[in-house]
């Protein structure tokens, strides 16, 4: 199929006036066939860009450069016509003067290179919760990872109308005058990546950067950037959550969505093996949930993506066994060490490696006896990833495909919060649980910031979604209490709202590994019991100042090991000194921030919040 092929009127046009100003050598319109996936495959390994592993069948290794191997949050902008609607918590540029300088980028930007002509489904094909996209890019390795993240190619056409959202991406190196690659990852210098979202059109350019959220438009842009400015408009949610399914020792089933900031174990808490008897996890999503109301008046949620794209360092046996297993074969790995027999290692995979290792930098070491290494020497890169099928992993739900999506009984939220927030509470409503979801965040340790004078305080990251919402967090909060208040549904039939903590933290007892209070993975499987029960109102509570917690051996804890039995009194307490300086940090540093954009809901919990404490 060549573009003159391309029915849609409107998408053949945009195509054609991208390929005018990016002028590419050629034009591929993919059609998603395993044969266009070996194809692009070996054109990449053919230009010593990816690397087969021996030990993984179908599994390659990519390498970037050093400068592009993150999501890049100073060069991510939200372009509404105004800034107020991008909100404090966005980068804003003008959409004229945004559009001029990328169109400048973009003259010529695709020179010697093919640009891809890339339909995707964002959801399980005709789901009425779905959503359709094109994306053009001039790397193969976008389009091998898309693959693996989208329903992708010939599939889509027949869905994809005149709302498609267009994606536009280049890496932002041309080759002129017969260059190649030669094996270095091809992107721009910081200071030329721009990823662009341009909210009243519903438009994604991306510039400079191949590497995960700023150049697979189809995750972070479309599915949480402008899927929340899309939800918003349309009366739904479009939610930085992983999608659970679990089942309790007689069979009965719920679905929880839950938030949490990156680096807090969200895909190992997607991917559960629970340490109770008879309960199962199953996963449905890791990273992003869509949610509509259904018929009946409850929140139904499908999963966009149709695989993973995790972080590799720290995935073991132990933390993570099924992403281990779903990220054996059909697996892009970026950014991982290679063996010497043609297989990836990374740190805290559980097991050091042998002989010499080839670094994410391409640099050949030794191994180190350990599966650590010193900071900054790490063999692989903190952020390197596996691109994996959700197929292929052992705990995908039956269901994760559902088109109508799963009902949600209980979202939860949760940071890293080494003091004052206890294991788990309960929202005593759904503006109560809007306003647990408004102040999520994670103290910020020695090991996350170089300025020791920040030490302590509460990085906020509402709902997890700072880096992923496309318009003012303000308006958000306002949203999600809209939602609360549709006219199809009641308070009966919306999901139940927990903040949870796993990490909890006494430096001073020996007794507990690392100093949490709690063994987290999967011990948090005693978490989800008490959230099931609570969702089925099962009398295992206590009213507190704070919302509901679990009440005196409500929390299944057999088998628990005896210094997690004995922390357990302390992190199931409710702190009043603690809260009331997060009532203190809120009132002060976090709401004002919103102005008049914040909800007088969220005000006046925060009050009720103080009033309860101070009784
Ligand atoms: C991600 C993130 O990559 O949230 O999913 O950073
Ligand atoms: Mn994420």
């Amino acid at each position: 199929m060549t573009v003159n092929d391309i029915k849609n009127a409107k998408i053949k046009a945009w195509v054609e006036e991208c390929v005018k100003m990016c002028e590419p050598d050629s034009v591929v319109v993919c059609d998603g066939s395993r044969a266009e996936y070996d194809r692009l495959m070996k054109k990449c390994v053919d230009a010593g860009l990816a690397t087969p592993l021996a030990k993984k069948p179908n599994s390659f290794l990519f390498r970037s450069l050093p400068s592009d191997v993150a999501r890049v949050e100073n060069r991510t902008f939200i372009s509404s016509v105004k800034e107020e609607d991008a909100g404090p918590t966005n980068h804003w540029i003008a959409p004229k003067e945004l559009k001029a300088t990328m169109k400048g980028l973009y003259k010529g930007c695709m020179h010697g290179r093919t640009m891809y002509v890339l339909p995707f489904c964002m959801g399980p094909l005709g789901s009425p919760i779905a959503k359709y996209g094109v994306e053009l890019t001039d790397s193969e390795y976008v389009v091998l990872n898309m693959d693996i993240m989208t329903r992708a190619g010939e599939q889509t056409w027949q869905y994809l109308g005149d709302d498609f959202i267009p994606c536009l991406h280049s890496v932002g190196k041309p080759l002129n005058n017969g260059e190649k690659d030669n094996g270095i990852w091809p992107c721009a210098d910081v200071d030329h990546k721009y990823i662009s979202h341009f909210p009243e059109e519903h438009l994604i350019w991306s510039y400079g950067s191949g590497y995960g959220g700023n150049a697979l438009l189809g995750k972070k842009c479309f599915a949480l950037r402008i899927a929340t400015v899309l939800a918003r408009e349309e009366g739904w949610l479009a939610e930085h959550m992983l999608i659970l399914k679990l089942t309790n020792p007689k069979g009965e089933v719920k679905y929880i969505t839950g938030a949490f900031p990156s680096a807090c174990g969200k895909t190992n808490l997607a991917m559960l093996i629970p340490t109770i008897p008879g309960w199962k996890v199953e996963t449905v999503g890791d990273d992003i949930a869509w949610m509509k109301f259904g018929k009946d008046g409850r929140l139904y949620a499908i999963n966009p993506e149709a695989g993973f794209f995790g972080v590799a360092p720290g995935t073991s046996e132990e933390s993570n066994k099924n992403a281990l297993v779903a990220a054996s074969k059909n697996t892009i790995f970026t950014n991982c060490a290679l063996t010497e027999d043609g297989d990836v290692w990374w740190e805290g995979i559980g097991y050091p490696a042998k002989g010499k290792l080839v670094d994410w930098k391409g640099n050949v070491r030794e191994a180190l006896p350990k599966d650590k290494s010193p900071k900054g020497e790490e063999f692989a890169h903190p952020n390197a990833r596996f691109t994996a099928p959700a197929k292929q992993c052992p705990c995908i739900a039956s269901d994760w495909e559902s088109p109508e999506g799963v009902p949600i009984s209980a979202i939860l939220f949760g940071g890293r919060r080494p003091s004052t927030i206890p294991l788990v509470h309960q929202a005593r409503s759904w503006a109560h649980g809007v306003f647990l979801g408004s102040i999520v965040g994670s103290e910020i340790t020695a090991a996350s910031t170089i300025n020791a004078a920040d030490v302590g305080k509460i990085r906020r990251d509402p709902f997890a979604i700072i880096p992923f919402c496309g318009y003012n967090m303000g308006d958000y909060f306002q949203h999600w209490i809209d939602v609360g208040n549709n006219p199809s549904t009641n308070a009966d039939k919306l999901p139940k709202i927990f903040y949870v903590n796993w990490f909890r933290k006494d430096d001073d007892n020996a007794d507990l590994p690392g100093g949490f209070m709690w063994p987290g993975y999967g011990e948090n499987s005693r978490v989800l019991a008490w959230v099931f029960d609570r969702c089925d109102g099962k009398d295992n509570f206590i009213d507190t100042p704070i919302g509901y917690m679990p009440k005196e051996g409500a929390l299944n804890t057999d088998g628990l090991s005896d210094c997690y039995k004995k922390a357990l009194p302390e992190i199931l307490k409710v702190d009043r000194e603690g809260w009331l300086k997060e009532v203190k940090d809120i009132r002060e540093n976090h709401y004002p921030k919103f102005g008049k954009h914040l909800p007088k809901e969220l005000s006046a919990c925060l009050d009720d919040l103080e009033t309860r404490l101070s009784k």
